[in-house]
């Protein structure tokens, strides 16, 4: 009997991945992937969910998602396992996404940890780049995803996430001890709610990336910044960062090295009230500055927005595919996250739908016409 084969490159240069949460790190989800043409792999190490329900719905509870107050800093072997582990289904390991908020908890409240924590964070990445991790997404940001629901919103019924700023209290404190949906520590009885200002978070921001971009480059590795999702003005009184696509320019300027990266989520971008989706991918490509793309589409914006099927958004994402064509992208897509199928694996059959749609305008990318969107 013939081996199969162990992977389907894609006949463009654009590379189609999956992202998998912690969970679902498992040899049967890698083989899922290689099957449904995934060449490449976004891995989340963070165990959002711990001691709790995994529902998207937990990101408009009080309380946050689980709790990370556990979690020890990724070091090389297990990073580089992971590697290996991915190389044995016939993939490959384009990101890690999402720093444990208890790595990194000190960094973004300027707390007293904030010192160790750089120091770890350095670690990490020095560990990350020997063990063959090209790249890490983070998302600097206090509130994290508050204020998304999950119900029904896509095309038939499908579960997917929406936001709606009337529906929620966008101003409710964080608990003590939370931050990026997750408990990282304790609450300490009396403490005063969390506030931080938009030009704080910025210098927050950049003392984190003088910091740690020259340790990533000497290790080759790149960090990448996902926009804010959702990318309101401020939430819970803390300041959102990068929620105008021109916002990406002064945050590449913080550091002018190719280190210093982008995670280019095409649904937050879309979601933003002002800015243009593709005029923000065509610089960003044409700059180099891309970590890797979330391909998504989405419904609306700020303050009111539900996440769509890939084909099924105000994104005309055939239209993405041209632009990265034409500047030459060659990194990786995943499908970030997507409306489920009603089905014995809801999951699994939204990834496959999106993977495949994905596959389809890759391969297509040569006979797709030349983009309408280019600026006069
Ligand atoms: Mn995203």
């Amino acid at each position: 009997m013939p081996a199969p084969s162990a992977s389907t490159p894609s006949s463009g240069p654009i590379k189609v991945g999956l992202g998998l949460y912690r969970d679902s790190l498992t040899p049967e989800n890698f083989r899922f992937a290689a099957q449904a043409g995934a060449t490449h792999i976004v891995a989340h190490l963070t165990n959002y969910f711990a001691g709790r329900n995994p529902s998207l719905s937990r990101g408009a509870d009080l309380d946050g998602w689980g709790d990370c107050s556990g979690d020890v800093l990724w070091d090389y072997e297990l990073m580089a396992g992971l590697v290996t582990d991915l190389r044995a289904e016939g993939l490959e390991l384009a990101a890690l996404e999402n720093f444990s908020p208890r790595f990194w908890s000190d960094i973004l409240l300027d707390g007293p940890d904030k010192a160790r924590q750089l120091e770890d964070m350095k670690r990490l990445i020095r560990d990350a780049g020997r063990a063959g991790v090209p790249c890490i997404g983070y998302n600097f940001s206090i509130a994290g995803v508050w204020g998304w629901t999950r119900d029904r919103y896509a095309r038939g019924g499908a579960l997917s996430v929406g936001f709606d700023a009337a529906a929620i209290d966008p101003d409710a404190p964080i608990p003590d001890g939370v931050v990026w949906n997750m408990r990282y520590r304790p609450a300490r009885p009396g403490a005063e709610p969390v506030a931080v200002s938009h030009e704080e978070l910025w210098d927050r921001l950049a003392g984190f990336l003088t910091e740690v971009v020259p340790v990533a480059a000497e290790a080759g590795v790149r960090l990448a910044a996902h926009p804010d999702d959702p990318p309101a003005d401020s939430l819970r009184g803390t300041a959102r960062l990068v929620n105008d696509p021109g916002k990406y320019d002064r945050l590449l300027g913080i550091v002018d090295h190719p280190a210093n990266a982008v995670e280019l989520c095409l649904g937050s971008i879309q979601e933003m009230p002002t800015g243009d989706v593709y005029d923000r991918v065509r610089s960003l490509a044409r700059r180099g500055a891309i970590g890797y793309i979330h391909f998504r589409n989405v419904r609306g914006k700020v303050p009111r927005y539900y996440e769509t099927f890939i084909d099924d958004g105000d994104i005309d994402m055939a239209e993405i595919v041209r632009i990265l064509r034409d500047e030459g992208f060659d990194g990786v897509m995943v499908p970030d996250h997507t409306p489920e199928l009603d089905c014995g694996a809801p999951w699994h059959a939204g990834m496959a739908y999106a993977l495949g749609y994905m596959r389809a305008l890759v391969n297509n990318a040569e006979t797709l016409g030349p983009s309408w969107s280019a600026a006069a």
